[in-house]
Order: structure tokens, then sequence, then C-alpha cells
């Protein structure tokens, strides 16, 4: 079947708003947030129902084309680029952004996988409860994508990731059947739990088209406190005694070292890191009685009776605490404007949190001491974003390229020892599939690729990105 003919058709399906081919359209949907890929397609394609999704899936796969499924394009590992065979066309989910429902007794919001995570939050709100997960691309990433990559983000310590918020899915499959089992139910132990194949898949093993999504009671208070660290201080011993304290009321566990903070835009507010950097941690809770404020700094009372803070500020209105998470979220903004950084998604057991940030500091200053390291992180979830800033004057390309294969692998090697992971939140892509080969366990990811060859024999869907399929 020519591609003219396949157009035809998906234009006939799709209609004409459904399948853009001006590349001064097409250009921003086939190249990765961070421009490390540019890939080529026949066309995107843009569903406006599950139906349509699976005409295109019909379409595409009888002419032994592939897809690509996209949602808000910000994966950091190449998840949603299509390959440069021209053969895979990008199925953007932006035109599929319905709410379905909320149920505000069960506590579930029912949505289209295209909606954007933002307005996700704010449909919760608007019916009195929260959606608890939040992250720096939160007004463009798409749910779809945030399940493809079992996003993490700011409140993983006490919520989970996107793999415990999910009740329900719907998916089309790479055969163009379509898995309905957009059920609320909290228990259902009917056999294997089919909806968290597709968390973490990246779209490789279908399209997810939408999905259903526990809530929480809305978290109405909040306190915050910004606490500028003495040298050394032990960040898994403090995680340890603020949750013991705060009776697990914490929700967000933030490190950030005085390097990553330095490339935030100053402001007046004053906030500063200490000598071992600084913490931004949040508790939260739907009730008032619980006197948050008194809980916080009770806790933090002894964070600076054993030495481990050098002061500490607590947020004491809104404007104050959406500046603290400002300079928080705002690192890897800072990043690109200092020239780029790159970037290590690593996790390792809390426990070792510590080691690993003396040992990282190590191996960097042995590779090059002039080296500047970006490191902050969700240190309630054993995840740090171990960052090295591209050097002035070096071309970002390249110089990833040496870092990859010259530096990455001694600090993947390092979480590895302490049975880490090489990416905790970012996924795999199609940029880390090599560390999978190198670092995942033979048996598991035979497992994965015989997942993906019961799903996928075809390879129809997303190939290139994380495993192949048998044979
Ligand atoms: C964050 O925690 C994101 O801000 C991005 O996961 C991390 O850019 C990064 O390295
Ligand atoms: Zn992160």
């Amino acid at each position: 079947m020519s591609t003219d003919t396949v157009l035809a058709a998906l234009r006939a399906a799709l209609g004409d708003a459904g399948v853009l081919t001006d590349p001064e359209r097409t250009g921003a949907y086939l190249v990765d947030m961070r421009k490390y890929l540019t890939g080529k397609s026949p066309a995107i394609l843009r569903p406006t129902s599950t139906e349509e999704v699976v005409k295109a899936v019909e379409i595409v796969g009888a002419a032994g084309l592939g897809l690509v499924p996209q949602g808000g394009n910000t994966s950091y590992c190449g998840g949603a680029t299509p390959d440069e065979s021209g053969r895979q066309f990008v199925v953007s989910l932006e035109r599929m952004a319905k709410i379905r429902s909320v149920d505000p007794l069960g506590f579930t919001l029912s949505l289209d996988a295209g909606v954007i995570l933002a307005d996700a939050q704010k449909a919760a709100d608007d019916a009195g409860l929260t959606l608890p997960m939040s992250l720096g691309s939160q007004g463009s990433a798409r749910i779809g994508g945030l399940l493809g990559t079992n996003a993490g983000g700011l409140s993983v310590l006490r919520y989970g990731m996107m793999r415990d918020l999910l009740l329900g899915i719907e998916a089309v499959l790479p055969d163009g059947s379509v898995l309905r089992d957009m059920r609320r139910l909290r228990k259902n132990n009917t056999g294997y739990d089919v909806k968290q194949c597709f968390v973490g898949a990246e779209g490789t093993l279908g399209i997810v088209t939408g999905a259903v999504l526990k809530l929480i009671p809305q978290a109405s208070r909040r306190a915050t406190a910004w606490l500028p660290l003495a040298a050394a201080a032990p960040l898994a011993e403090m995680l340890a005694l603020m949750r013991r304290e705060t009776a697990d009321l914490i929700s967000s566990f933030e490190f950030i070292t005085t390097t990553a903070l330095g490339l935030v835009a100053g402001s007046d507010s004053g906030l500063h890191a200490g000598e071992g950097g600084t913490l931004l941690i949040e508790l939260s809770s739907s009730s008032d009685r619980i006197p948050l404020d008194d809980v916080l700094l009770g806790a933090v009372e002894q964070l600076a009776e054993r030495g481990w803070i050098e002061d500490g500020l607590l947020a004491s209105n809104e404007r104050q605490r959406a500046e603290m998470w400002r300079m928080r979220e705002t690192i890897p903004e800072g990043e690109l404007k200092a020239g780029g950084s790159i970037k290590h998604d690593i996790s390792v057991p809390i426990s070792s949190v510590d080691a690993f940030l003396v040992r990282g500091a190590e191996i960097v200053a042995a590779y090059d001491a002039t080296f500047r390291l970006s490191v902050y992180g969700h240190v309630g979830d054993g995840n740090l974003h171990y960052n090295v800033l591209v050097p002035p004057g070096e071309e970002r390309l390249a110089f990833s390229k040496r870092i990859e294969t010259e530096l990455a692998p001694q600090l993947y090697d390092l979480a590895a020892e302490m049975d880490g992971a090489f990416s905790a939140e970012h996924g795999v892509g199609r940029l880390k599939r090599g560390l999978l080969e190198r670092y995942g366990d033979p048996v598991r990811r035979q497992t994965m690729r015989r997942i993906k060859t019961a799903f996928d024999p075809g390879n129809v869907m997303n190939a290139g990105a994380v495993v192949d399929p048998l044979g």
C-alpha cells in the first residue's frame, strides 16, 4: 500500500484536522523536548475518540507501518519521538482531553488520556478533591504520557507514582482491540493486573486512551519549610525523623544542592542554601484540626537540636510557599539557561542516598575536577537528579556523548552496586535502551520481551523504544 493510499484512508477516518502533514505544523511533534532526537513521520495523527484511535491502528497496522503514541511530548528519554525511517506515525492524544467523570464518594477521576495534568488537577479541585500528582511540566504533560512513563514528581513519598494512582484503564491494543477496564474498583483480585502492563511501557504495548485515577480529600492545609542544611547533614536519617515526628503527614522531602539552587533566577525572598544544600519539606492535610505548622515546627526543632540544619524558614503565607516551590521547580529551566545539563535520574534505597552523594562526587571529581554538578531530587523517594552541567564552551551534544560513554557508566555502576536504578522516574525511551541491556536482570529483560511479543508481535507500537519483541 502506498503512503498516499494510507494517508487517504487515515483522512477518511480521522478527518483532515486529524492528519497533519504540513512541515510547519508537524515539526514540533518530531523532536523531543530536549532536542536530542529528531524523527520523521508520514503524518501526525490526532484522533478525537477511542474509535478513531482504533481506526488509525487498524489502517497503519494493515499497511505494515508503525505508531508512536505521544502526550505532551515532555519525555526526557526520547520515548515519544519517532525514528528516522519515516515509517512511524506519531499519534498525538491532544484532541482527546475530556474529563469523563468525578466520583466524590469513591474519590476517583475518570478522564481521557490526552488531558493535561494541570487540567486534571483542576477538575479534582473543582469537585473539592485533590489529584496527588504534581511536577514541573504539569502545564503540558498529559495523563497518557504520565502513565506511559510511570511519572513520579513531588508527592510520591506520600501518594506514590502514577502506577499507584491508577484504578482503571482504557487502551487500544496493536491489533485494534480495545481493553475496556475503566472500573473504579479498589479491590479486584481476578487474575493478572493487565492495566499495569501499560504503566511504564511508554506506548510499546498499546495506546492508553482513558484512565481512572485515585483522588484524595482536598489537601486544603499545607505547612512548608525551607531548611538550609549543615555540611554532610544525614538526609536519610532526617527523613526518618521527619516521618516519625509528623505521623507521616509529609508529602514532599526535596533536596537541593547549593549549585543547583544557584541556577535559579534570584528573588528577594532570601531563600538560600546552607553548606550542605537545602531541604524543601511539605506537610499536607485535609483537616483543620491537625495543627500542621506546630507539627512541622516541632519536627524541625529536632533537626536543629542535632545540628543538621543551619536555620529554617516556615512559609507563613501562600506567596512564600509558592516562591519556595518556584525555586525548586525551575531548576531544570535554570540548567538550560546555564547551557544545559547531562541528566542522571538515579534511584537508590533511601538509606544509601547519603553514600551516593559522597561517592558520586568523588567519581565526578576524579574524572574532571572542574565539572559542576547540579544535584537535587526527591530524597523521600531515594531519587536524585544527579546532573552534570555542560561546561562553558562545550557543545552540548558532543559533551553528552562523551559523558554518556565515559562518566555516566561509573555513576550508574555506583547506583547498581547500591541496588539502585539508572532511571527512577524518567523512563527508558530510545535514549536509555542500552542501559536496560547493561543493567537489567537478564530474566527480567527476557520477560519484558515476552510481554512485548504477547501484546505486539508485529512491533507496531513505538518500535525502537524500551525493548524489542523476541526473535
Ligand atoms: C524534576 O524533578 C524533574 O524537576 C526534572 O524530574 C529533573 O531535569 C531534571 O533532571
Ligand atoms: Zn524529578
